[in-house]
């Protein structure tokens, strides 16, 4: 597609838009400017393609298809079931998987899908509804242990939230830390790195159905095969939530024992974040699991999105290119550039360093929390989020770690030079943050001061590299 033909659709497409209601028009637009100009470390976004995005707005949006290809609760379906069947297909051989469920809105979708399909394949006994179970939000600690018994005192093993792990991955204030007995791992408190070992130990004393893999902020790769001994040595169904990798996965940076497909039983995934392709969430499986994710929707989803389904079947061959591999690739090198940059300007990270495209920072050393250093990074135009680092001492709300990801400022572009520039920018920020005090006159763990004069200069050296790779180069609104 030419760069003055997306031009002109956007263009038109915002004229439709304006003439219905010119608000959502101009925040569309004013969206794009402010993406244009901010430099996105955040782990979890990217910059979906134009193709991908386009395909998002049609009229396959207006169609209902509770069920499955060739199997549906309404009629006129016949072009859905192309575009779902066409969407399993590409995600099968993009990553090897026996078989592919794509109907997931989005990860948490994915993760409940797949716990649910887990239990209905491997515990026998009644389901939610026959517990009696009307309204979840009112459901007392007794009744829990009701619907925890009638699913047969099940017991969860996933990674804890502040090792690295996901809210879906058994943490307690989440539905999977409700309805399964919940048990977490960490990781080595001197290394930072995962210990299988004592991993093994745990699941051997906690003897969990579902071991869970994966992670959302978890600065290095995992051994899935180890996973997998693991989870055969107790009997346990291996998922694995790849949401944060699946573009490692499918641009074969992550290949071997680092790709979970040939490993778990249950793949879940979101197909917006590294793997660049619309908002949503897919699963995929071994034949022998297919049957019970088959019955995600209506079992645990509302009706497919099929505008959506067809965006990721656009995305997923375009995660098939090599072009694509390339992106991959340097999603993983441009982490570690970023690590690099921040390691010899004297900054903290956990596990000393990266191998996927996430780097943790410790801001404690900087004396400040996670809350106080995402805030002032924001005020200089640097986007990122701030985390658990593990055992934190501020929790999950204050935080003491800023997560960074290289895949959206690789889509535009940045290379070695920009993410070491960046950790530069980064490291100007924090060291000239100072923490604020209360009202009590205590140490704040929120109220902080960026000096004079920081926040223009990072935002210029920014803008430098921002303009210097143009996100949606080509693409102008009239
Ligand atoms: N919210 C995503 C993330 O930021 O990692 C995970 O669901």
């Amino acid at each position: 597609m030419t760069d003055s033909l997306i031009s002109s659709a956007y263009s038109q497409a915002l004229e439709v838009i304006a003439s219905v209601e010119p608000r959502i028009a101009e925040a569309t637009r004013q969206e794009l400017t402010d993406q244009r100009a901010s430099l996105k470390l955040i782990a979890s976004e990217n910059y979906a393609s134009p193709a991908v995005l386009m395909t998002m707005g049609t009229w396959f949006s207006d169609k209902y298809a509770e069920g499955t290809i060739g199997h549906r609760f309404y009629a006129g379906c016949q072009n859905v079931d192309t575009v779902e069947s066409i969407a399993a297909e590409h995600a099968r051989e993009l990553f090897g998987a026996e078989y592919a469920y794509v109907q997931p809105h989005s990860g948490i979708d994915a993760n409940l899908t797949a716990y649910w399909s887990i239990l209905a394949h491997r515990v026998e006994g009644p389901w939610l509804s026959d517990a009696g179970v009307k309204n979840m939000n009112d459901l007392s600690e007794a009744d829990w242990e009701k619907l925890r018994a009638s699913l047969g005192n099940q017991r969860l093993l996933g990674m804890s939230l502040d090792a690295g792990g996901h809210l879906t991955h058994g943490f307690r204030p989440n539905i999977s830390g409700k309805m399964f007995h919940q048990n977490q791992y960490g990781t080595d408190p001197e290394t930072g790195l995962l210990d299988y070992d004592a991993l093994l130990a745990k699941a051997r004393e906690f003897k969990p159905l579902i071991l869970v893999a994966g992670y959302s902020a978890y600065p290095r790769r995992v051994n899935f095969a180890k996973m997998r001994e693991i989870a055969d040595e107790v009997g346990a169904t291996l998922m694995v939530d790849m949401a944060h990798f699946a573009g490692l996965v499918a641009g074969k940076v992550f290949t071997g024992e680092e790709n979970p497909v040939p490993y778990a039983h249950v793949v879940t995934s979101t197909s917006h974040k590294s793997l660049r392709g619309p908002r949503g969430g897919f699963i995929l499986a071994t034949e022998e699991y297919a049957p019970s994710v088959d019955r995600g929707c209506p079992m645990v989803l509302g009706g497919p999105l099929s505008h959506v389904m067809a965006a990721k079947a656009v995305a997923f061959a375009e995660a098939r290119t090599t072009e694509f591999q390339g992106y991959a690739q340097k999603v993983a090198d441009n982490a570690k550039s970023l690590a690099e940059g921040f390691l010899t300007r004297g900054a903290k990270l956990v596990t000393g360093g990266t191998d996927n495209h996430i780097v943790l920072l410790d801001v404690s050393s900087f004396g400040l929390t996670g809350r106080q250093a995402e805030s002032a990074l924001l005020d200089a135009g640097v986007v990122t989020n701030r985390n658990s680092v593990p055992q934190d001492p501020n929790g999950a709300w204050y935080t003491s770690g800023i997560r960074f990801g290289t895949p959206a400022l690789t889509t535009r572009g940045f290379g070695h030079d920009e993410f070491d520039t960046v950790a530069d920018l980064v490291v100007d920020v924090l060291s000239n943050t100072q923490p604020g005090t209360t009202k009590a006159g205590e140490p704040s763990k929120a109220t902080y001061t960026l000096g004079d004069g920081v926040a223009d200069r990072v935002t210029k050296r920014s803008a430098e590299m921002l303009d210097a790779n143009p996100l949606y180069p080509g693409l102008e609104l009239t």
